[in-house]
């Protein structure tokens, strides 16, 4: 059978890395997109991390400029297009409230429509959020419970969401929404909160720090780990049909749980190290999260492997490792 060619937008994302590395050992040729930076040298960081760097084809562009992204799908001539690319971070949506919306909203048009005009056969997967559900019209979260974004960001995801599933219905497009619950690994960001605390815990561990400042460790979220929500994405793309999906572990935590996972593993006592921040709170929060992954499980056959316990020490060794070294 013929190579399979994939495009990922965000490839130098924790899940652009991951998804890199799974089809990397699938026989794929990747390819990814990269916004051009002053310090190119450390822009692959993930990539290398995983040591795919020189395994995949990097091409220059930005989600925003859409004669780019035409230029690259006509010359990659992708089978599967992965747009992972957002301005991701929710926090940072309230203050960057347009340029959230031009590329984590705008973007997801600009590939659809690049991927219309040269490459309609292609298969289209959207990095859609449980942060669409925002204030909860359900306990547990599934394909049919109602919207309800709470922050620029969740906003823009919806947008880019219902877009995704227009260009399957007006242009038969092969194109999936997985509405994908939080996801982390040791290639997770430091600014969000798993790694924050993950590198904290490891910082005072090593006597480099000796307080965790938090904001509402009250808020539950369904975490699982990037590596199994990766091959979600993917079961999605070799579907006959496209669909949207939650990918979810069922399962809720708070905030203030998850890091006592982290301290007990390096036996510290979390009490003597959390300070709460009110500077930290968010404008409107997403106060819990639950995700219903029954379809994911009977369509695709879909389970994730890693509990949140397993993550969470899989994630201070690494922060301890790299802070050692
Ligand atoms: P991430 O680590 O923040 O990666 C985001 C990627 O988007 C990076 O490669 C970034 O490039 C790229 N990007 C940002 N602005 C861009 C632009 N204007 N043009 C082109 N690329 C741009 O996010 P992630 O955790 O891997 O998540 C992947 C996707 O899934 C995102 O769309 C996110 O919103 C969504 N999602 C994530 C989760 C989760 O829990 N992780 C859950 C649901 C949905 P730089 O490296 O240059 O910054
Ligand atoms: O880790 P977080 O920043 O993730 P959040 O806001 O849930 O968003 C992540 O998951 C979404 C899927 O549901 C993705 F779409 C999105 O791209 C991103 O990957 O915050 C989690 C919770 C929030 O309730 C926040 O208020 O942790 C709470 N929190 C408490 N103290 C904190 C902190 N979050 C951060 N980042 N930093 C804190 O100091």
């Amino acid at each position: 059978m013929a190579k399979k060619t994939a495009f990922i937008t965000g490839i130098t994302g924790q899940d652009g890395a991951y998804l890199s590395a799974l089809l990397l050992s699938k026989g794929y040729r990747v390819t990814g997109l990269v916004r051009r930076s002053s310090t190119a040298e450390i822009n692959d960081l993930r990539l290398r991390w995983l040591g795919i760097e020189k395994d995949v084809e990097l091409i220059d562009g930005d989600l925003s400029d859409l004669s780019g992204l035409v230029r690259s799908i006509k010359d990659i001539r992708p089978d599967e297009i992965y747009n992972l690319g957002a301005q991701s971070f929710v926090k940072s949506s309230w203050q960057q409230p347009i340029l959230t919306g031009h590329v984590t909203a705008m973007g997801v048009t600009n590939v659809l429509e690049a991927m219309r005009i040269e490459a309609p056969e292609a298969r289209f997967y959207q990095a859609s959020s449980s942060e669409m559900y925002g204030l909860i019209q359900e306990d547990m979260q599934s394909e049919t419970t109602p919207f309800y974004p709470r922050s620029p960001y969740a906003v823009a995801k919806l947008y880019g969401h219902w877009i995704t599933v227009n260009y399957r219905e007006s242009f038969n497009l092969h194109a999936s929404s997985g509405i994908l619950f939080n996801h982390e690994s040791p290639l997770r960001g430091i600014e969000f909160v798993t790694r924050k605390v993950t590198d904290s815990v490891a910082r005072i561990k090593l006597g480099l720090s000796k307080e965790l400042r938090l904001g509402n460790i009250d808020a539950k979220r369904d975490w699982g780990h990037a590596k199994d929500y990766v091959r979600a994405m993917w079961l999605m793309l070799q579907q006959d049909t496209p669909d949207d999906y939650v990918v979810a572990t069922g399962v809720t935590t708070t905030v203030r749980d998850m890091c006592r996972i982290a301290f007990a593993h390096v036996g510290l006592d979390m009490e003597k190290h959390l300070v709460i921040d009110p500077l930290l709170f968010r404008p409107a929060e997403v106060d819990v999260l639950l995700g219903n992954p029954a379809k994911a499980k009977a369509k695709l056959g879909w389970v994730p492997e890693v509990s949140l316990d397993a993550l969470i020490r899989e994630m201070v060794d690494a922060d301890l490792k790299r802070l050692k070294s």
